[in-house]
């Protein structure tokens, strides 16, 4: 079909065998790219195997938008079996290795087997190298872009793991260009596990559309309408970073560890604070409305901060000065950690310490003691290798009842909105494909804005849609979400670019409803298959949010209602034709396309739903 290369490239680092298969029609009309290729190749390749094995797999996958002329389409998705969660991860990373792969004609790159000596990955054109990378190895990602650049040249895209990969810390990350960042659930240290430091990739061709001028036509048109949207001028001023504010105005600032959802120094993190310090802007490919906002740390470097990174380690950890937080998040970069799991780690960590439950002193807001203890991850020393292995292992580590506090769902960290008093978010984090991300559905803007005490059945018919349109049909095409959800842009231009790009008409509700729902209930089917003790539970968030009410602000107090949560989740289900397990049953499978699924799903699951 135009739009698509066409060609999956597949490299085995065991054996160094390289191979370009096509990629029929079908599995682009049926899953359309990024992450529904990627949930295909994972159900179909990678069963049953230990995340650190040489079985599992790591996908680089673009869809027919990516590096297209059009706003926002420098965007890959990263795939794997996740080490933190056992079950499907992805994450989705701005650079510009996803223009130049598809350049280079390949819509995705499957790299399996294992290195037997640290090695990193070039793809240019038609021509693959495995190439020797021991001087690489231990190399931060800043270090590790320079060298590559020195020896390459600047015109490649370079996706690489940093200290955090090597070392198998189960929350590393994948980062690109000195600050994108992708692949919260390990996917770092998947690479990592394969002895693969980098992957870089330089193309010269280009992609078979099907009306390059109408393309071309469309985004001149889209990038100068972005720049004339109401709010185009605040985002650049403040990015993400004006979520700050509107977090601790509405209690879900994540603050000690989710405890409280107000932080007393929010005024030191915020929006306003960054516009005092910030020294530029700094973005993905193809963007003209760059969210990096570029600081410098306390130590004087650059740092690029985000509301996420600035929530888990700035409040959540007791953190009150910007630029010792962007020190924390220059770090997390520089050791490719996943920074909001790395700011729960060390919230866990000082709650734990707090309650006396592990002999080391840990306090909140101690910076030396946290940049020790984020060393600690590194070198495996201390509590810093319990933490290194997630929440959910460090709580099983230390035991008591640090369960109810860990703050995770399926294993991946939460990220940073507290949700005592948000009933659809928090089921937004629990039905999330990938554990408790907010990339799915960002529902808590229209919760608050709506009745955020509400648990109406409503809620779950939003979160379904906003569900199908983020985490089914934009992680597909892999084209930012910011746009769409920040300025409004407008979800009609996606048809229009799709069918400049391919030639084919392109139904938006149909292709949320078909592919968006096909690709979540094939990725439900997989964590399923994958874990025998899978079971409605896994649905739900921390014991905290129900049992611990904030002690101040404005929901000072209240909880969430474990009861009607359930009820929530009820509708969820049946809204989504899962039976009341939290299972696709065979005949939602078979509406689906996915014949076959349901019997490989319950074949290889054990013993839970007979109960
Ligand atoms: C994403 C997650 C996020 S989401 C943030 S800040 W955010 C954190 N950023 C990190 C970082 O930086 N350094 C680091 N060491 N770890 C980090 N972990 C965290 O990772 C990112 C933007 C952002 S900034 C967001 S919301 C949007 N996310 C999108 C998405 O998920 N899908 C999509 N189609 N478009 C999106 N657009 C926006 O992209 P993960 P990026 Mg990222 C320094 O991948 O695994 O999903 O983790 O990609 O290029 O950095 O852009 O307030
Ligand atoms: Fe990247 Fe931000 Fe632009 Fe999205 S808005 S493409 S995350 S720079």
């Amino acid at each position: 079909m135009k739009g698509y290369c066409g060609k999956l490239l597949r490299v085995n680092l065991s054996d160094g065998k390289v191979s370009k298969e096509d990629m029929s029609e079908d599995i682009q009309l049926g899953f359309l790219g990024g992450r529904g290729f990627a949930a295909k190749l994972l159900w179909d390749e990678v069963k049953r195997v230990d995340p650190f094995s040489e079985k599992n797999k790591v996908i680089f996958s673009t869809g027919p938008l990516t590096g297209q002329a059009i706003p926002n389409s420098g965007k890959m998705v990263i795939a794997s079996k996740s080490p933190l969660t056992g079950g499907y991860g992805d994450g989705n990373i701005g650079t510009m290795a996803s223009l130049y792969l598809r350049r280079a004609g390949y819509d995705v790159l499957v790299v399996e087997g294992k290195s037997k000596e640290p090695c990193y990955l070039m793809v240019e054109d038609d021509k693959v190298s495995i190439i020797r990378g021991s001087a690489l190895w231990g190399k931060n990602t800043f270090e590790a872009q320079d060298i590559l650049e020195e020896k390459h040249g600047k015109n490649i895209g370079i996706l690489l793991i940093g200290p955090g990969g090597e070392k198998l810390v189960r929350f590393a990350n994948v980062i690109s260009q000195k600050g994108r960042a992708g692949g919260r659930p390990g996917l770092g240290a998947v690479m990592g596990s394969k002895n693969l430091k980098a992957v870089i990739v330089k193309g010269s061709g280009t992609i078979p559309n099907y009306n390059d001028n109408k393309l071309k036509e469309l985004a001149k048109k889209g990038y100068s309408e972005i720049k004339e949207k109401r709010n185009y001028d605040f985002w650049i001023r403040q990015g993400t970073m004006q979520a700050v504010d509107w977090c601790n105005e509405n209690a879900c600032l994540p603050t000690h560890n989710f405890r409280e959802g107000v932080f007393e120094f929010y005024k030191e993190l915020n929006g306003e604070m960054l516009e005092r310090i910030k020294t530029g802007r700094k973005g993905c490919p193809m963007c003209n409305m760059q969210c990096g906002n570029i600081v410098n740390d306390s130590s004087n470097m650059a740092s690029e901060l985000d509301y996420e990174n600035v929530a888990m380690l700035g409040s959540n950890i007791g953190m009150k000065n910007l630029r010792e937080t962007a020190l924390l998040n220059r770090i997390a970069d520089e050791l490719g950690l996943d920074a909001i799991s790395l700011g729960s780690c060390l919230g866990f960590a000082m709650e734990a310490s707090e309650k006396g439950l592990i002999p080391e002193k840990i306090r909140w807001g101690d910076f030396q003691i946290i940049k020790d203890l984020i060393m600690d991850i590194i070198k495996g020393d201390g509590f810093g290798k319990i933490i290194s292995q997630g929440v959910r292992a460090a709580s099983e580590t230390i035991g008591k009842d640090s369960f109810r506090w860990a703050m995770h769902v399926k294993g991946l960290e939460i990220s940073a909105y507290n949700c005592h008093v948000s009933p659809a978010m928090a089921l937004s984090y629990s039905t999330c494909p990938v554990g408790a991300a907010h990339k799915d559905a960002w529902i808590i803007g229209w919760e608050i804005s709506t009745d955020r005490f509400s648990y109406g059945k409503e809620k779950v018919e939003k979160l379904i849609e906003l569900q199908r349109v983020r985490g089914g049909i934009l992680e597909c095409l892999t084209i930012c979400r910011l746009p769409f959800v920040e300025l409004d842009f407008g979800y009609h231009k996606i048809p229009e670019y799709m069918e400049a790009i391919t030639g084919n008409r392109f139904d938006w509700e149909a292709s949320c409803k078909e592919i968006g729902d096909r690709v979540y209930s094939l990725i439900r089917a997989y964590w399923i298959r994958e874990n025998n003790q899978f079971n409605r539970k896994w649905d739900y968030p921390p014991d905290r949010w129900f049992e611990e009410p904030q002690s101040q602000g404005k929901l000072k107090g209240m909880t969430l209602s474990r009861e009607k949560y359930d009820q929530m989740l009820s509708w969820y289900y049946e809204l989504r034709s899962w039976d009341q397990k939290g299972m696709p049953t065979e005949e939602t499978l078979i509406n689906l396309g996915l014949r076959g699924v349901f019997q490989e799903m319950m074949s290889q699951h054990g013993c839970w739903w007979s109960d």
